[in-house]
């Protein structure tokens, strides 16, 4: 063994490492993401989601019977990206997911079914097809079934970037359900139509006070803002925002609403940070690193972090897309960098389409 080679052997014995031989590791040139852009289809997921109904029965240790999203870039990482969590959530007539509370964050948009609800800290949220609830971490939640059809809703979580943050912390509550000691919907009787607040309410933490962001004021803001110029990258694109601040959700999850108008292709850009996106509605296709995913409702499309990504509806047909985003984290870190796709007038060539 020459001198060199017993110098490194020496260096691990000792848990040292060489900065020169692992630069190129520590400092790439540019974020070299390993989640990578990926499709479920609706079609596929639907009767594996029943499947799960009729498999698995709720209970404490199963409390809630969701199918994860694992990103085949990241085959061990429980997530979607290496930062959100995303899984569909069924739950049969009349069934409870008992009450728990945990440290990372959560957001449920409804897909199927009316007449669910989640309790959060007492407040009971109703959720109909394209309501979304907040879950801020910390806060009690268990989810009830009153209606006669089961429910699916996307449910989206920062739980693989609280883990490597090793922050998580996990409750049971000590009954399946909490009471609902306050009038239903509480929140959005203080905070629902957006524009107005309570003068004498502070704000408690980074988190939006606002637990439900019902669909009809949401549809109907998207449609007002439909009528002019938009996003050249996103077209029509709202964020859900805190009333306190107008700031994102949460300091880990921001959330869109966005229409892509008729016919209309948006041009490519990339940032970093990663999203999750479910197709509400219509049909359409995205092009991400080059490669073409063509989607319609019910699917979920991940865009990882520093990725082209340009979207266009089908001809003829407007699409509505809800999408779960980690940039408040970059945001907050001074992490963001956005940048415009620079060749072919803002288009990617296509090498690729999506097969699944
Ligand atoms: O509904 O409380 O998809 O705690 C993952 C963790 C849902 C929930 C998930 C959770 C929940
Ligand atoms: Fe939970």
């Amino acid at each position: 063994m020459d001198d060199a080679q017993a110098f490194y052997k020496e260096l691990e014995r000792n848990h040292l490492v060489a900065l020169w031989n692992v630069s190129a590791n520590l400092l790439p040139k540019e974020p070299r993401g390993r989640a990578i852009p990926y499709l479920w289809r609706w079609d596929t997921l639907l009767p594996l989601v029943r499947r799960g109904g009729e498999l698995a029965p709720l209970s404490r240790g199963a409390e809630r019977r969701v199918l994860g999203f694992i990103n085949p870039g990241l085959p061990t990482r429980y997530g979607a990206t290496h930062t959100l969590w995303a899984g569909f959530q069924y739950l049969l007539p009349r069934e409870v997911a008992p009450a728990h509370r945990h440290s990372p964050a959560a957001i449920r948009f409804i897909i199927q079914g009316d007449g669910a609800f989640t309790t959060v800290d007492g407040d009971k949220c109703v959720m109909s097809r394209g309501d979304l609830v907040l879950t801020p971490p910390w806060t009690w939640h268990d989810h009830g079934n009153e209606s006669d059809e089961p429910m699916i809703w996307l449910d989206g979580l920062d739980l693989p970037l609280v883990a490597e943050m090793e922050a998580t912390f996990y409750e049971p509550f000590p009954k399946d359900a909490q009471r609902v000691e306050r009038p239903v919907g509480d929140s959005e009787r203080r905070y629902g139509l957006g524009q107005l607040r309570p003068t004498w309410e502070r704000s408690v933490g980074p988190f939006s006070p606002l637990l439900n962001y019902k669909w009809a004021p949401t549809e109907e803001a998207l449609r007002r803002l439909a009528t002019g110029s938009a996003s050249p990258y996103d077209d029509v694109a709202m964020e859900y925002i805190n009333p306190h601040t107008g700031g994102p959700l949460m300091p880990t999850i921001a959330c869109w609403i966005q229409l892509i108008r008729r016919g209309l292709r948006t041009r490519a850009h990339r940032h970093t940070g990663s999203a999750v996106y479910l197709v509400f509605e219509g049909r359409g296709q995205s092009v991400i690193d080059g490669q073409r995913f063509d989607w319609q409702r019910g699917d979920l499309f991940v865009v990882p972090t520093w990725a082209w990504h340009e979207h266009a509806s089908a001809d003829g047909a407007e699409a509505i897309l809800f999408s779960v985003h980690d940039t408040p984290v970059m945001q907050a870190l001074g992490l963001f960098r956005e940048q415009a796709y620079p060749d072919h007038d803002g288009h990617q060539p296509v090498s690729r389409v999506f097969e699944g």
